[in-house]
């Protein structure tokens, strides 16, 4: 009789026989040589660094004979995305020392270095330790940098709320030390005593990733329905302040399976703060225990989810949760805030929003030079740093007679303000794609400009200039600007063509549709074109691109 098991991916035998994430990690670093092995490269990823290559010069050097241009990305988890301006100076010249020049804001509120090499890794690890940073757990199969609109965190009238973020990442980081054995202080690490891993991990962790965020009440600038779980405060007519607890989002998608798909987060209960944790921890223990270890493409948990069903699904989490979930309190968020311009703060201080292209922080030389400009603030003002989920920084805490001083600095270097940006440019997003993402079968974040231009022109062109349309990118269906939400979605699919979805929108909770297979990217101005000049002509008044294209069902 033959078996139907299917034995678990090779992944799984590499976290099983790691030692809690050590491997054979210390002595690849010590190499000589400028990569490490396979399995050594699975490992990087849960201390938050990725083996890559520079793709530009890949194929140059293959025929060539010569060996790749390897190189690493490190990502930073920042729980909540914010920064004192010790650790931004910090960050700035990691940036400067170790990196490529750039401070890469990401989609969650993190920060990623390109172009490492491979002896700057531990001299990068220390200079985050030294001011309280970390990439470890930014990747791997663990619960990710956990997100929180800015909002919450400089203008939360609720000091639990504000707090939140940072508990969640405390409380959910592998107990592990081999992350400050390996890359920080060696010794000094190895003879602290560790704590025994978390009962969700275990030795092999979770099956693959796990997202949280927290949203506003009011608005979904995190996406909160892409999330694998999401915490949307609600008041409940008894308990009163808690959470709408929602579960089973992810838009990763691959071509290579046709049983993978995006999905958005369902509500599950309403919990209290002093549940939350325990909630998260039932989630997590189901995820662990139904997650599937046999394919790395579907152990995401909304696979679990789909496939179980969610009331079966949400029976799982309620036996390991110990007790019956509460209904979930209704929840209705509106379209997200972009957090950009200047606003003051409940405190009396000033924030200033600043848009970041594609989450590129660096300086250009004749043009705008945020990395300097930002450098210049924080050197100056005792001011709080915060990321956007839309790859955007906040100058926050300014001062409420430093406006202008600020204003100042942002001027000289040629830091453009809102008044400035056209409305597609104001909400774009790009994943970075070529020449450094693995993944990558198309550009995306270096072509954002261009065909951000040439959308903006298309509703100049139509009488449209005034309105909103939101465009997301991404080299990949891995959806890493999260492609699969917005009005406008463009999704590499060979190295010349994209998918085009359409039909999103600002709230965050619709998933867009197919619309167009395989355009070249010059292509889908011109796809646009009548689809704008009939949202001018039927939409009804300040509809958006995206309920438009679903109310009327364009074919
Ligand atoms: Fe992502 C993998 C970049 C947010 C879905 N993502 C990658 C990698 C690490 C490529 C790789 O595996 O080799 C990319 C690094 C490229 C590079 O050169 O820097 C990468 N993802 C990013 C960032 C930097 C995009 C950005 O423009 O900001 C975001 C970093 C987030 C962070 O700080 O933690 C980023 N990735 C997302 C999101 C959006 C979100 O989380 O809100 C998604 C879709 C939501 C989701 O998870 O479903 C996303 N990334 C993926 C996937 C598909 C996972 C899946 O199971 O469906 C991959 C592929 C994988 O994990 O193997 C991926
Ligand atoms: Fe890479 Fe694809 Fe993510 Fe873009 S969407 S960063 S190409 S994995």
């Amino acid at each position: 009789m033959t078996s139907t098991r299917v034995a678990p991916t090779a992944e799984e035998g590499i976290k099983g026989a790691s030692d809690f994430l050590r491997g054979d990690l210390s002595r690849e670093l010590e190499h000589d040589g400028a990569k490490v092995s396979g399995d050594s490269e699975h490992l990087l990823k849960f201390h938050g660094v990725y083996a890559q290559d520079n793709r530009d010069v890949r194929r140059e050097r293959s025929l060539a004979g010569e060996t790749l241009d390897y190189i690493f990305m490190i990502r930073v988890a920042i729980p909540g995305g914010r920064l004192s301006t010790e650790q931004w100076l910090a960050l700035d010249e990691v940036a400067g020392d170790i990196a490529d020049g750039t401070i890469r804001l990401t989609t969650r509120q993190a920060v990623q270095f390109h172009g490492v090499v491979k002896k700057g890794l531990r001299p990068l690890a220390a200079s985050l330790d030294a001011y309280l940073m970390t990439s470890f757990g930014a990747c791997g199969d663990v619960v990710r940098n956990t997100v929180i609109c800015p909002d919450l965190i400089m203008n939360g009238a609720d000091a639990r709320l504000r707090a939140l973020a940072s508990q969640i990442a405390k409380a959910f980081k592998p107990n592990t030390m081999a992350h400050w054995e390996i890359f920080v202080n060696g010794e000094l690490a190895a003879v602290r005593e560790e704590k025994p891993e978390h009962e969700f991990y275990g030795d092999t962790y979770l099956p693959r990733k796990f997202k949280i965020a927290i949203a506003h009440p009011g608005e979904n600038c995190v996406d909160i329905y892409a999330q694998d779980l999401g915490l949307i405060p609600a008041t409940h007519d008894e308990l009163g302040k808690g959470f709408t607890v929602v579960v089973g989002g992810g838009l990763g998608r691959s071509y290579a399976d046709a049983d993978t798909f995006a999905r958005l987060a369902d509500p599950l209960t309403f919990a209290t703060y002093d549940e939350v944790q325990d909630v998260i921890r039932a989630v997590l223990k189901t995820y662990r225990e139904l997650g599937d270890r046999t394919n790395r493409r579907r152990a995401r948990m909304k696979y679990v989810v789909a496939d179980e069903g969610f009331a079966a699904f949400r029976d799982e989490v309620a036996q390991r949760y110990g007790k019956a979930l509460r209904d979930p309190v209704s929840v209705e968020l509106s379209e997200a805030d972009d957090h950009l311009g200047w606003r003051t703060l409940d405190d009396g201080s000033w924030q200033v929003g600043i848009r970041v292209g594609a989450g590129r922080v660096r300086d250009v030389a004749e043009g705008q030079r945020l990395r300097s400009a930002l450098r210049a603030i924080a050197q100056r003002f005792d001011v709080t740093f915060l990321i956007t989920a839309q790859q955007d920084i906040l100058i926050s805490a300014i001062g409420p007679g430093d406006r202008e001083a600020v204003e100042a600095v942002l001027a000289a270097h040629h830091v453009r303000s809102i008044e400035e940006l056209g409305l597609v440019e104001r909400s774009a997003l790009a994943c970075p794609a070529l020449p450094t993402c693995g993944q990558a079968l198309a550009e995306a974040e270096r072509r954002l400009p261009n065909i951000v231009e040439q959308v903006q022109g298309e509703l100049d062109g139509a009488g449209l200039g005034k309105r909103r349309l939101q465009l997301r990118m991404t080299g990949c269906p891995n959806g890493c600007a999260r492609p699969a939400v917005a009005e406008v979605g463009i999704v590499g699919r060979t190295k010349t063509s994209y998918d085009l979805y359409l039909g999103g929108g600002l709230r965050g909770d619709r998933l867009a549709t197919l619309y167009s297979e395989k355009l070249k990217l010059e292509e889908i101005p011109e796809v646009l074109r009548p689809l704008l000049e009939r949202w001018k002509l039927e939409g009804l008044a300040d509809e958006s691109f995206g309920d438009f294209f679903n109310r009327v069902n364009v074919p």
